[in-house]
C-alpha cells in the first residue's frame, strides 16, 4: 500500500460495535471482565486502550514496521529507550540534538551510570573511535535540531551491524513521509508526535516504532511499568492529524524551499541551514535518504548579534515566537535562549549554534505572505 493510502487507512477499522468510521475516543480507564482474567485484550487503559492501539498500529504502518508504542511526550519515549540500558552501558549520541534530549541524557541518566559520548556523526570515524565492548546504543536525529545537519542512517547502521548495538533515529523533523529509518537499518524510530504527526499544535505526545518483537516487548514493558502514556483524546487527535500528513508535508516542503531560497539571497542573512541547497555539506545524503527536505530552516543574521535576531523575531507578524514546530502555522524560535538553553554555550558554539541563529518552522500558509513577512521583518 502506498503512503497516502496508509496515512488514511492503516491501523483504523470501522468500530466493531457501531460501524463508526472514525475510531471513537475510548474515554475509559478500565474494561469489564465477565470472569477474572477473561477480557477482549483490554484490561486497564495504562496497559491498553483501543484509541491508542489504533494510533500505534497506524504509526507502525507508516514506518513499515509491525510495532508502535505511544508515550505521553517525545521525551517520555526517549526515556523508555534509555531504560533498556544498565549502569555502565555506553551511548554514542550525535552532538547536535534537541536541547531536551541532551538534558535527559546529561542531567537525568548520567547519574544512573549511563555514559554518553557526544560526537559529530557526519564523520563516521568519530563514531568508530567511541565504540567499545560497553557500547549499547547509537542515538541520532536527522535532520538535526536546529542545525539541519544530515546524518547518513545507512552508514551509521552498517558501522555497528552485528555488534549488539542498537541504532535509534529521532525522525521528528523528517516524518515517515520523507524518511523511513528502519528501512535504512536503524532498530528504533522515535518521534515527537507533538510536531508534524499531530500537525496542529494541539497535542504533546511521543512514539517509538520497531521491527523486532523482543525489542517491542521490552519497550512495552517500560511503557506499562512506568506509565507515561497518552490519553485517548490525544490519540484521536493524532489519528485525525495523520490522515493529512502527506498533504501537509508536501506544502511544508514547497513553502520551505521558497523561504530558504528567499533567505539565501537576503543581504542581511549570513547563513541559511537547509538540506535542499546543492551546497549543503550533506545534500547528497539528504537526496539519498529523504523524499524531500521538509519545512524546517535555520539562519543567522550578519554580525551574530542576539539583539538583531530578537529584533527580527519581534517584528514578525505571521511567524509566531514559540517553542515547538511542525504545526500548520509558521513559528520562529531562538534556539540559544529557548529550545536549546539547556545546552552549555561552549557546546552550542562548537556546532555553530550562534546567538544570532533563528529557527523557522515554515507552515502551510500562502508562501507569498510568509515571504512578505520575512521581508518586512528583515528591513
Ligand atoms: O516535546 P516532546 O514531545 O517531549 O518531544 C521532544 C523532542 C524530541 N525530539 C525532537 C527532534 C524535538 O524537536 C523535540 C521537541 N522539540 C521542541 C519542542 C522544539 O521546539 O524543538
Amino acid at each position: 500500500m502506498k503512503f497516502a493510502t496508509k496515512a488514511i487507512h492503516a491501523g483504523v477499522e470501522p468500530d466493531p460495535s457501531t460501524g463508526a468510521i472514525m475510531t471513537p475516543v475510548y474515554q475509559t480507564s478500565t474494561y469489564a471482565q465477565p470472569a477474572p482474567g477473561v477480557h477482549k485484550g483490554f484490561e486497564y487503559s495504562r496497559s491498553q486502550n483501543p484509541t491508542r492501539t489504533a494510533l500505534q498500529n497506524s504509526l507502525a504502518a507508516l514506518e513499515n514496521a509491525p510495532y508502535g508504542l505511544c508515550f505521553a511526550s517525545g521525551l517520555a519515549a526517549i526515556d523508555a529507550v534509555i531504560k533498556l540500558l544498565e549502569p555502565g552501558d555506553e551511548v554514542i549520541s550525535a552532538n547536535d540534538l534537541y536541547g531536551g534530549t541532551y538534558r535527559i541524557f546529561k542531567k537525568v541518566f548520567e547519574k544512573y551510570g549511563i555514559v554518553f559520548h557526544f560526537v559529530n556523526m557526519e564523520d563516521t570515524k568519530e563514531i568508530e573511535s567511541k565504540i567499545n565492548a560497553k557500547t549499547r546504543l547509537v542515538w541520532l536525529e536527522t535532520p538535526t535540531n536546529p542545525m539541519m545537519n544530515i546524518i547518513d542512517i545507512q552508514a551509521v547502521s552498517k558501522l555497528v551491524e552485528n555488534k549488539n548495538i542498537l541504532v535509534a533515529v529521532d525522525n521528528t523533523f523528517a516524518t515517515p513521509y520523507l524518511q523511513q529509518p528502519l528501512d535504512l537499518g536503524a532498530d528504533i524510530v522515535m518521534h515527537s508526535v507533538t510536531k508534524y504527526l499531530g500537525g496542529h499544535s494541539d497535542v504533546v505526545m511521543g512514539a517509538l516504532v520497531v521491527k523486532d518483537a523482543t525489542l517491542n516487548q521490552q519497550l512495552a514493558f517500560y511503557q506499562n511499568s512506568c506509565g507515561a502514556v497518552p490519553g485517548p483524546q490525544d490519540a484521536f487527535l493524532v489519528l485525525r492529524g495523520i490522515k493529512t500528513l502527506h498533504v501537509r508535508m508536501d506544502r511544508h516542503c514547497a513553502n520551505g524551499a521558497k523561504v530558504a531560497n528567499y533567505l539565501h539571497k537576503h543581504p542581511k542573512v549570513a547563513q541559511v541551514y537547509w538540506p535542499g541547497f546543492a551546497e549543503h555539506k550533506n545534500h547528497a545524503i539528504a537526496l539519498k535518504q529523504m523524499k524531500n527536505f521538509g519545512g524546517m530552516i535555520s539562519f543567522t543574521i550578519k554580525g551574530d548579534d542576539q539583539q538583531d535576531a530578537f529584533g527580527v523575531m519581534e517584528k514578525f507578524e505571521l511567524f509566531t515566537i514559540a517553542e515547538s514546530l511542525g504545526g500548520v502555522e509558521s513559528l520562529c524560535n531562538h534556539p540559544a535562549t529557548m529550545t536549546h538553553a539547556s545546552v552549555p554555550k561552549e557546546e552550542r558554539v562548537k556546532i555553530g549554534l550562534l546567538d544570532s541563529l533563528i529557527r523557522l518552522s515554515v507552515g502551510i500558509e500562502d508562501a507569498d505572505d510568509l515571504i512578505a513577512d520575512l521581508e518586512q521583518a528583515l528591513k
